[in-house]
């Protein structure tokens, strides 16, 4: 192991996978011995996050404050696991910038808009579809892809198990762990 211990970044759209990943992912570092933590909408939105909502300058905010609290997990030389949608490019940019070089691992979880609106396990989209949610992420309001991810992983084409084996073989290579 070379590097200090990275930031993994996943960032997709709602109902993509970036929890179900990240979870497995967890297990998986967990297995090959590694510590990691994971931040995602139950521990940051819930809490430090909960006076934040979904227009732009709250997604802005929230995203920052991710950043901040991945960056001291980071520096106590924990793995840190952050799962959220992180719709802006400018945004998940900062975060690479405020970390080490080579700390910040963005893993695009690529899944069609088609694909998530089948899945759609809260009805979100549905209610998006409907009027009732406004600036609902793909629907009315935008996510920009990543243009140079360090690893992409597409849901609607892999297992999961294949996901994770994707991600931990990217961090073993590039000896993160
Ligand atoms: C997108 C929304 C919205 C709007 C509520 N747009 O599938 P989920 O439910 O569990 O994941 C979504 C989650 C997004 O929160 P993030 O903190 O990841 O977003 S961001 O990075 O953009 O700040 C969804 C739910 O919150 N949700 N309203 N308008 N997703």
């Amino acid at each position: 192991k070379n590097h200090k211990s990275p930031v993994i970044w996943f960032t997709g759209l709602s109902g993509s996978g970036k929890s179900t990943v990240s979870v497995e992912l967890e297990k998986a570092l967990f297995e090959h011995g590694v510590h990691a933590y994971r931040l995602d909408g139950d521990n940051i939105r819930h809490g430090l996050n909960n006076n934040l909502g979904f227009s732009p300058e709250d997604r802005k905010e929230n995203i920052r404050r991710i950043g901040e609290v991945a960056n001291l997990l980071n520096d106590a030389g924990l793995v840190t696991l952050t799962a959220f949608i992180s719709p802006y490019r400018e945004d998940r940019n900062q975060v690479r910038q405020l970390l080490e070089d080579g700390d910040f691992i963005e893993v695009f979880v690529k899944c069609s808009l088609e694909e998530c609106e089948k899945r759609d396990p809260k009805g979100l989209y549905q209610k998006a579809r409907d009027g009732e949610i406004k600036g609902f992420t793909g629907i009315d309001a935008p996510y920009d892809e990543p243009e140079q991810p360090e690893v992409t992983v597409e849901t609607d084409e892999m297992e999961l198990k294949e996901s994770v084996e994707v991600i931990m073989d990217y961090l073993k290579e590039n000896n993160h762990i």
